[in-house]
């Protein structure tokens, strides 16, 4: 016979039981709720720029127009030198400071240093990621879309015309999953990586193959889209001593390029030279690297290093090569965008 205080006992754990289960199904329902508003949020991937055959880069952003929902978070895949700026318009690069009543040029702060960190929400107005640190960087940047429905422009304050859409639209609406907005990406990179390949092969046809009167016309890049070839045409100029290259940026550039002699010395040509100001973050002053050190029509001599200045879609340099020998250049913002100057001596 079962003592009262053992049927006590297992009534009480009976109840406890019950209590336990009652918890748990609270404790479940609870996060069962919890993992429902996860789920309804969702990451959605983006390219900032992408990187294709033949030296092909591509300054956009894909999908151009990415369809959220409030609460999804945008992750930005940023290949090579982009920032994330959304806002009204895009914001300029250079502006000019005054240092002591001296004008001097300087990277804009507002592009140079970050008004949102990397994974906060956007709640709304202009924000900016900044530059990313360092000449090259491939990572992500992320911002959740805590903001009404709506249309929001974002800008790469570096690349003029790269430009994106997020259009924030309400719960009920139906929008490509992440996978599908992904290849939609993937499909829009192609499509302008594969028709600036294209033009690369017909850039390569039509490159000069020796001077005409004294000069060897190189033409720098060219692009299809928003896809820039970044190539030198020829990537050979054979000419003799006492002969000129002349470096023509393709008019349809979506991007600018230079001419520097390598091995290219970032420390002695420097794009930004940072000036201390008490008190203040410091001035990012536009620098040589930028700047150019070597004046268009310079004369080079074997073993001299010459660097022009950036070089805007149709501008052109020139250099005159009076001693022969070989002379390697690249363009120092363009990874793998390499050339050779062989001077012969003169017949
Ligand atoms: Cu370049």
């Amino acid at each position: 016979m079962q003592s009262l205080g053992m049927r006590r006992l297992m009534k009480l754990g009976m109840v406890g039981a019950l209590i336990v289960g009652v918890m748990a199904v609270g404790l479940w329902g609870n996060r069962s709720n919890r993992a429902l508003a996860q789920d309804n949020s969702q990451t959605f991937m983006v390219y900032a720029g992408a990187f294709g055959a033949a030296n092909v880069e591509v300054y956009g952003f894909a999908p151009s127009t990415i369809k959220v929902h409030r609460g999804d978070t945008i992750m930005w895949h940023i290949a090579s030198f982009h920032n994330i700026h959304i806002g009204n318009e895009p914001a300029s690069l250079i502006t000019v400071t005054e240092v002591d009543g001296t004008p001097i040029p300087a990277l804009n702060p507002a592009v140079g240093f970050p008004s949102v960190q990397n994974g906060a929400a956007y709640t709304g107005g202009d924000v900016n990621s900044g530059l990313p640190e360092g000449e090259v960087m491939t990572g992500t940047f992320s911002l959740v879309m805590d903001v009404e429905p709506g249309t929001y422009l974002y800008f790469c304050d570096i690349h003029p015309g790269m430009t994106g859409i997020i259009e924030v639209v309400a719960d009920d609406v139906e929008i490509p999953n992440p996978a599908e907005a992904a290849a939609q990406g993937q499909a829009e990179m192609d499509e302008q990586i594969n028709a600036a390949v294209g033009k690369s092969f017909e850039l390569a046809g039509t490159a000069a193959t020796e001077a005409v009167d004294g000069v060897f016309n190189v033409t720098v890049g060219g692009s299809a889209g928003r896809a820039s070839i970044n190539l030198f045409n020829s990537a050979l100029a054979m000419i003799h001593a006492g002969e000129s290259v002349t470096w023509t940026v393709a008019a349809d550039s979506v991007e600018g390029h230079f001419v520097n002699s390598t091995p290219y010395d970032p420390a002695a040509v420097p794009d930004i030279v940072p000036i201390m100001v008490e008190g203040q973050p410091p001035i990012l002053s536009i620098g040589p690297g930028f700047l150019g050190s070597t004046p268009d029509g310079s004369e080079v001599k074997a073993g001299d290093s010459f660097n022009s200045p950036a070089l805007a879609p149709g501008q052109s340099y020139t250099l005159t090569f009076t001693e022969p020998g070989v002379y390697a250049y690249n363009c120092h913002i363009h990874p793998g965008m390499t050339g050779v100057v062989i001077v012969q001596p003169t017949m």
